[in-house]
């Protein structure tokens, strides 16, 4: 199917629900025939990014690797989606520099309070009980984005109306 590729770059603290909301606004894309590269923590933490922890530094080295990565995708003809908290906008900025124009910023804005509740990987606590240091939200700071192309608060909005607002943002750049 031709396309126009498009990054889409999925920010919000852990917990937030940017990887449940980007696995299923991928899905949506493969049904309607797109070609598509999912990068998160767990495909590239691990490999490329075996190296890089959570301090300023390593965070930034992270997230410009990562829009590096990106641009080759979308070179590739893929559409990208992209979910690491990237918890600083200069960084976001810096990726967005790279990746250029096809490129579109959402903000899963799911508050501190509701995420710290889900803990579904127990990491809140162990910030909370200094066993994590640099934890984002607790003991790192995130800041969140000021013109975001879509805002998606998960703590009550059911996933498929989510993606929905995702894909509608999105639609201008496919074909
Ligand atoms: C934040 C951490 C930390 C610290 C480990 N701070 O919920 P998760 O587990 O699966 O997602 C988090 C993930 C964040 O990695 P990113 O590559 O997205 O971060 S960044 O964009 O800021 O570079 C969390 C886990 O890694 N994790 N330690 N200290 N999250």
């Amino acid at each position: 199917k031709g396309q126009n590729p498009v990054t889409l770059w999925f920010t919000g603290l852990s917990g937030s629900g940017k990887s449940t909301l980007a696995s299923e606004v991928e899905e949506q894309l493969v049904r309607e025939g797109y070609h598509t590269m999912l990068l998160d923590g767990d495909n590239v933490r691990h490999g490329l990014n075996g190296d890089l922890g959570f301090d300023p530094g390593d965070r930034f080295e992270n997230i410009r690797r990562v829009a590096e990565v990106s641009r080759l995708m979308n070179e590739a003809g893929l559409i990208t989606l992209t979910s690491f908290i990237s918890p600083y906008r200069t960084d976001r900025e810096k990726a967005k520099g790279i990746i250029g124009e096809a490129f579109v910023e959402v903000y899963v804005s799911t508050p501190l309070q509701v995420c710290e509740e889900r803990d579904v990987k127990g990491l809140y606590k162990k910030a909370r009980t200094g066993k994590i240091s640099d934890f984002t939200g607790v003991s790192a700071p995130y800041e969140p984005p000021v013109n975001p192309d879509v805002e998606i608060d998960t703590t009550d909005v059911p996933l498929e109306v989510a993606v929905n607002n995702v894909l509608k943002e999105i639609r201008k750049y496919l074909e």
